[in-house]
C-alpha cells in the first residue's frame, strides 16, 4: 500500500487586509476594506475581519460595502507590500521542504511526508509554521493538515481566522460526511445550485450517487466528486507545475448589463492574474476574456501579443476591446473571467527582450 501523506495547507488570513492593518496601527481592530473606490465603480479585493461582520466580501462592490458599512476604512491596494510577504512565507516554507505548490500569494500546499527537519509530525511543523509566519510577517495564517489537498484545503478554512484544524487519516469520510458542499473546495454556485436542486445538502448525500450518476449530471468532475465524497483525493503537490494558463473569474452575485462595470471587475480579475504570473516569474502572450451571459451561453475572445506580458496593465489594455467583440451589454452578464495563457517560462520569456529576439539564429 502507498504511504499514507502528510499534506499542510496554509492560508493567510484576510491577507491584503491584515497587511494594511500591520502597516497602519490607526486600522487595527477596525473594518478595513481593500479595493476600488466605492465612489466610483470599484470593486472589493477583501476586507478585515472586523468588517465581514457587516456582510461584507471579496467581489462585492465597493458601493456596497460602503452602504453596508459606511464607517468601514477604504483603502487602495499596494502589491508590492503583499509580494514582499508572500516571498516571505514562501521562503519559510522551503525551510521544511521544497515540496510546495503556491495556489496564490497567500497560500499553499505542502507536503511534509519527508520534511527537511526530520519532524514526524505534521501537525508540529504546522504550528511552528504558523508561528514563523506571525513572527517574521507579524500576519496570521490558518492551516489545515491531513492526508491529502482536498481534505487539507477544507481544513484550512474551517476554522479561521488564525485556525489550525486537523483531519488524521481515519477521519476524512467522516469529516467530508459532515460538510456542506458550498464547503467543498471547487464547487462553486453554479454547481451548489445544482447539487442542492438534485437534494445534495451535504458530502453524506453526495455519497449517495454512483459515479455513472455524477459524470451524467456533472460531466468531468464527476468523478472527482465520486472520490471526494469518500475522503479520497490523490493528486500530488507539484511544486514546479508546469501551468499553461493562468485565469479568474467570477460568477456575479445577479446578472449585469453596465460595461463599466464589468471593466471594473475584468480589471480587479486582471489585477490577480497578474498578481500571479509575477509571483511566479511567468508571462504570457494570449489575453481571454470569457464571459457568460445570462441564458448561460459562453463566448471567449482572445488576441495574442508579440510579447509576453504580465502586468495589469497591459492585460487592461487589451481587455475593453475584447470584451467590445462579445454582445455584452446588450445581453445580460453573469459570469466573467480573464487569462493569460501562451505562457514563456522567465528564461524564456527573457529571451524574447527586443535586443535578443533580433538577433540571427548561428
Ligand atoms: P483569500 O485567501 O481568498 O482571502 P483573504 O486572505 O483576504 O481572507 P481569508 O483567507 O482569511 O478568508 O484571498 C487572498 C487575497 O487575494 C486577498 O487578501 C485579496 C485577493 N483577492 C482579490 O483581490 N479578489 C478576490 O475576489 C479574492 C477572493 C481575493
Ligand atoms: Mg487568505
Amino acid at each position: 500500500m502507498a504511504q499514507i501523506r502528510k499534506i499542510i495547507h496554509i492560508d493567510m488570513d484576510a491577507f491584503y487586509a491584515a497587511v494594511e492593518q500591520r502597516d497602519n496601527p490607526e486600522l487595527r481592530g477596525k473594518p478595513v476594506v481593500v479595493g476600488g473606490d466605492p465612489n466610483s465603480r470599484g470593486v472589493v479585493s477583501t476586507c478585515s475581519y472586523e468588517a465581514r461582520k457587516f456582510g461584507i466580501h471579496s467581489a462585492m462592490a465597493a458601493r456596497q460595502a460602503f452602504l453596508l458599512c459606511p464607517h468601514a476604512i477604504f483603502v487602495r491596494p499596494r502589491f508590492v507590500a503583499y509580494k514582499e510577504a508572500s516571498r516571505q512565507i514562501r521562503a519559510i516554507f522551503h525551510e521544511y521542504t521544497d515540496l510546495v505548490e503556491p495556489l496564490s500569494l497567500d497560500e499553499a500546499f505542502l507536503d511534509v511526508t519527508e520534511n527537511k527537519k526530520g519532524i514526524q509530525s505534521a501537525t508540529r511543523i504546522a504550528c511552528e509554521i504558523k508561528n514563523r509566519i506571525r513572527q517574521v510577517t507579524g500576519l496570521t495564517a490558518s492551516a489545515g493538515v491531513s492526508y491529502n489537498k482536498f481534505l487539507a484545503k477544507v481544513a484550512s478554512d474551517m476554522d479561521k481566522p488564525n485556525g489550525l484544524t486537523v483531519v488524521p487519516p481515519g477521519q476524512g469520510e467522516e469529516f467530508v460526511a459532515n460538510l456542506p458542499i458550498r464547503k467543498f473546495h471547487g464547487v462553486g454556485t453554479v454547481t451548489e445550485g445544482k447539487m442542492l436542486s438534485l437534494g445534495i445538502k451535504t458530502g453524506a448525500d453526495l455519497k449517495k450517487w454512483t459515479v455513472e450518476e455524477l459524470n451524467r449530471h456533472f460531466g468531468k468532475a464527476g468523478a472527482h466528486y465520486f472520490n471526494i465524497a469518500r475522503g479520497i483525493d490523490d493528486r500530488p503537490v507539484e511544486p514546479s507545475r508546469v501551468r499553461k494558463s493562468v485565469g479568474k473569474e467570477v460568477t456575479l452575485g445577479r446578472d449585469i448589463s453596465d460595461i463599466g462595470q464589468m471593466l471594473e471587475i475584468l480589471e480587479n480579475l486582471s489585477g490577480r492574474v497578474a498578481e500571479y504570473l509575477q509571483g511566479h516569474g511567468d508571462k504570457g502572450c494570449t489575453i481571454t476574456v470569457k464571459v457568460k451571459y445570462h441564458d448561460f451561453r459562453l463566448v471567449t475572445r482572445s488576441i495574442t501579443l508579440p510579447e509576453p506580458i504580465d502586468s495589469v496593465g497591459k492585460i487592461m489594455d487589451e481587455v475593453p476591446e475584447l470584451l467590445k467583440k462579445t454582445d455584452a451589454g446588450k445581453r445580460k452578464v453573469r459570469l466573467l473571467g480573464v487569462s493569460v495563457s501562451n505562457l514563456k517560462e522567465k528564461e524564456q520569456a527573457d529571451r524574447h527582450s527586443p535586443i535578443q529576439r533580433y538577433l540571427p539564429f548561428p
